[in-house]
């Protein structure tokens, strides 16, 4: 699925900003026929999640289902093709209508999808588009969703969140990246993926095209600023393929990224009848003797495990605030960012190319808990992982795929026992058919431990670990000894690269103290710099990254006040102390390029 673009033979419109809204807590509103219009609750801005701007109608911690409708006027002179409906993404259920009639619906959030509305949308006309929206989660769904009387049934009532979550995020609902309509011609290019590598001063960008009702006709591609023969092939089976070398590359790194442009057409009669651009950095990631290595030079990587929240907003893309995290990431001298726990935005992704940060993307495959897994989990499970690489396997800032997160936070045995290996094994070698040019991972909790069956499979051991936080509390000197001892053990066992994907702690600014005092600003300097003391003095490790870049609203539970607080920025990005430490320890940044 390409990212709507405006050129010569194709349109694109933007949704409106404000949408009728609807609550349908009891799910009537199929029955009572409001694909075809309701009466709304509210207004609603999308992107946006209902939860915190809704909160005066009681919406605040509310899962369920909702209504969003818009009306959209579409020129008569809109494309003249197909036309398509794109939703940047909807958590984490969508059903969909357009002038009251059925196009399509789509499981899993956190990820765009589309349906072609050339049937159902008149031309000259205005348009109504018309949402259900879901944010219930099951133990077949990724994410996986657990309910009160799961908590309940399980005797973990201590652990009970609300509203009632596995992970520890707040489990927003509605619209939260772009809707728009836009236009193909009828043939039309589809996909553009490409990969790239270095040999040499040389690059190869290798194209993989896709193009619909084109059999016969041509694909020519060039790349802006690159001299030398146009690439062509034609359409076989609505794919071609071609390669284009170039000499004396730019290669593409956080020191310089440089982005070539791709300009794909589609040729048919000697006539141009599509065009799409793409930018492409030519970079080549390899593991070479327990070292991650970016175009053959060793990485280190500094930076955060992130959340997409932010004040009103809940998960809802905002441009400012992409351009303002970039800023202070840049400012901190982070090199790199894991998109914990789930997918992030197209546009947040576009921005880690064009910026030169180094990202660990994730699958929204967080604390699996196997007991309550079935072929509909795994089914689900291997479609987000297909769904993820389709949509970002062009970006030159993903270096690695996170298959999950902390898998088996819940301890059981089971696990250990066989269930763990023969879910990641099959989740790991239905990854790898799709991407072999990057490494994989995922990050591993305390409670699955050193024997957890995902370093088997993980190219890089991924490990969170918050010793001196939640074991070990007020004493970080020993928290810090037991890491390195396990850290040891892990390597002894596996021998593959290490990296430390979560640790921190909870911090209120404005606490202070000159002893080690848990929630002061000093407590999480002083945990950071010492963990990165040992890290760094373990030459298979391969990167830090801290938890949290930024303050983050969690479900309700008494460890929680209203936010996760092991943000080195605050929810509204205001610096701690440990931002300026990290500021010192990440200049220049360690071993990056
Ligand atoms: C973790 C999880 C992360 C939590 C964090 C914490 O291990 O991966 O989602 O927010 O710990 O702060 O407890």
């Amino acid at each position: 699925m390409l990212y709507p673009q405006s050129n010569p033979y194709r349109s694109e419109l933007g949704s409106p900003p404000f949408w009728n809204f609807k609550a349908d807590p009891q799910k009537i509103g199929e029955n009572s026929g409001w694909s075809g219009g309701f009466v709304p609750d509210a207004e609603i801005a999308i992107p946006g999640s209902w939860n915190e701007q809704l909160e005066e109608i009681g919406l605040f911690n509310y899962i369920g289902s909702a209504w969003c409708s818009c009306s959209m006027f579409i020129p008569k002179t809109f494309g003249g093709g197909r036309t398509w409906l794109r939703i940047g993404s909807a958590d984490y259920y969508a059903k969909v209508w357009v002038n009251g009639e059925y196009v399509g619906e789509h499981s899993g959030g956190f990820l765009p999808f589309e349906f072609d509305i050339t049937k159902n949308v008149n031309l000259g006309e205005k348009n109504r588009i018309t949402i259900l929206v879901n944010n219930e989660l099951t133990a077949e769904t990724i994410p996986q969703g657990i309910s009160s009387e799961d908590f309940a049934q399980e005797g973990r009532l201590r652990e009970e969140t609300f509203p009632p979550a596995r992970f520890d995020f707040f489990p927003y609902g509605g619209i939260h990246r772009p809707v728009a309509i836009y236009s193909t011609p009828s043939n039309y290019i589809s996909g553009l993926k490409v990969d790239t590598s270095v040999t040499g001063s040389k690059g190869v960008v290798r194209i993989h095209a896709s193009a619909a009702n084109s059999d016969g006709m041509m694909i020519c591609c060039t790349i802006a600023d690159v001299p030398g023969p146009v690439a062509e092939s034609v359409v076989a089976g609505g794919k071609a393929e071609m390669s284009i070398e170039i000499e004396r590359c730019r290669f593409w790194s956080p020191g310089d990224p440089h982005l070539y442009l791709l300009h794909a057409e589609l040729i048919k009669d000697g006539k141009i009848v599509d065009a799409y651009e793409t930018p492409v950095g030519v970079r080549q990631i390899s593991i070479v003797d327990g070292k991650l290595l970016l175009n053959g030079q060793p990485i280190y990587l500094t930076g955060f495990g992130r959340h997409e929240d932010f004040p009103v907003l809940g998960k809802a893309l905002s441009a400012p605030l992409i351009v303002k995290d970039f800023g202070l990431m840049k400012w901190v001298n982070a090199n790199s960012f894991r998109t914990s726990h789930y997918p992030y935005a197209d546009e947040v992704m576009a921005m880690a190319d064009r910026q030169g940060f180094l990202v660990i993307d994730e699958v929204p495959a967080v604390s699996l808990d196997l007991r309550y897994t079935n072929e509909k989990t795994i089914e689900a499970h291997k479609q987000a992982i297909k769904d993820l690489i389709e949509r970002d396997c062009n970006h030159p800032s993903v270096v690695m795929w996170a298959l999950g997160n902390e898998p088996n936070l819940v301890g059981d045995e089971g696990y250990h026992k066989g269930s763990g290996k023969k879910y990641w094994e099959e989740i790991f070698t239905f990854a790898r058919t799709l991407d072999a040019s990057r490494p994989m991972t995922v990050p591993n909790c305390t409670r699955a431990g050193s024997c957890d069956p995902v370093f088997e499979f993980s190219d890089i051991l991924s490990i969170n670990r918050y010793y001196g936080w939640y074991e070990y509390p007020g004493k970080i000197e020993h928290g810090v000894n037991v890491l390195e001892a396990e850290m040891e053990k892990i390597y002894a066992q596996y021998r593959k690269p290490m990296m430390m994907t979560e640790f921190g702690a909870d911090t209120m600014p404005g606490l202070h103290s000159i002893s080690d005092q848990m929630f002061t600003e000093e407590y999480q300097e002083e945990l950071l710099e010492q963990y990165i003391k040992l890290l760094r003095s373990k030459k298979y490790v391969v990167g830090e990254h801290v938890w949290n870049f930024a303050d983050f609203r969690t479900p309700q539970h008494f460890r929680r006040i209203l936010l996760n607080m092991k943000g080195v920025f605050t929810r509204t990005r205001q610096p701690k102390a440990a931002a300026f430490k990290l500021k010192k320890l990440w200049a220049p940044s360690p071993h990056s390029d």
